[in-house]
Parts: C-alpha cells; sequence; structure tokens
C-alpha cells in the first residue's frame, strides 16, 4: 500500500467510525428518551394502610406531532402500576386493566376518579399528605415521562374510589 491509498484507507476509517459515533446517541434517545407530552394538575390519593394502594389523578398531553400509545407505568414507592379504566358491566362497575392507550397528537386523557385512572399497587411504604413520589409513565417504542407528584388529601366531596 502506498502512502496516497493509506491515507484514503485512514479517511475512510475515520468517516466509518464517525457515522458509528454519531449514530449512538440517536439510537439511545430511541430506546430510552422522554416522551413528547404534558402531565398537568397531578395528585396521589392513598387509600390507607389497611389496602395500601394509592390512586394518581392527572391530565395527559400528547405535546408531539404522532399518536403514542400509553401502555404502562411505574413508581419507586409501588410493587407495581397499572392503568385502570371504570366501565359499567350489567348496571355495576366493573374495573378494567388498560394495556394500551392511544393519545393523537394535541389529544389528552383524563386519569380521575370513576373514570380512567392510575392506580399503584401494593406500596412500599404509606403515604401521606406532602410526600412525593416519581411516576413513570411507558409508551409504545420505549419512549417515557417521569413527573414528580405530591400526595395530597382526599378532599371530602371527591367520591370514593371505585373499587
Ligand atoms: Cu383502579
Amino acid at each position: 500500500m502506498n502512502s496516497f491509498r493509506i491515507a484514503r484507507f485512514g479517511r475512510a476509517l475515520f468517516l466509518v467510525a464517525h457515522v458509528v459515533i454519531a449514530s449512538v446517541p440517536t439510537a439511545l434517545r430511541a430506546d430510552t428518551g422522554t416522551a413528547d407530552v404534558d402531565v398537568a394538575q397531578s395528585a396521589v390519593y392513598y387509600l390507607g394502610t389497611d389496602r395500601n394502594d394509592a390512586e394518581v389523578l392527572f391530565q395527559l398531553t400528547n405535546t408531539g406531532q404522532d399518536t403514542i400509545t400509553l401502555v404502562g407505568a411505574a413508581c419507586p414507592d409501588a410493587t407495581s402500576a397499572t392503568v385502570h379504566t371504570t366501565i359499567i358491566v350489567e348496571g355495576k362497575k366493573a374495573i378494567r386493566n388498560v394495556d394500551a392507550y392511544n393519545i393523537p397528537p394535541g389529544g389528552s386523557v383524563r386519569m380521575a376518579t370513576g373514570g380512567m385512572h392510575l392506580m399503584l399497587n401494593n406500596m412500599k411504604r404509606p403515604l401521606k399528605a406532602g410526600d412525593q413520589t416519581n411516576i413513570t409513565l411507558k409508551f409504545k417504542g420505549g419512549a417515557e415521562y417521569t413527573f414528580r407528584a405530591v400526595v395530597k388529601v382526599r378532599p371530602p366531596e371527591m367520591p370514593p374510589h371505585p373499587h
């Protein structure tokens, strides 16, 4: 190999290495990136030590350009987290797990008592008003969104948790 060819070979190697390095952050973003969403009016309501679950209410808005699909959630203070919806079966309220929920661009969903809500199951510690906990929402494709939610006292006028 003469010096000219070595120089060309070196340049080619440099370009390949450059492309590989440049592409790594993109791949990481796709797997672990932050979802284009906004969370507002969040509140956590602990359902008592005998039950040891908590209800998380909030408004979730898709601020991106594509439809997103909520597929799950997690909380470090809970054993598991589940998206629930409340339906009427033969005149009675029943709870169903929501495995996938689509939100179009600009659309939003309200997590509310008596409707869709996020359950924190089997808390690792009892929560008291003023405590804070991290909620991570998980979306199809791997994007996540974590927000900090404050534990609140259930207002007397708010209906009890439906199940
Ligand atoms: Cu529930």
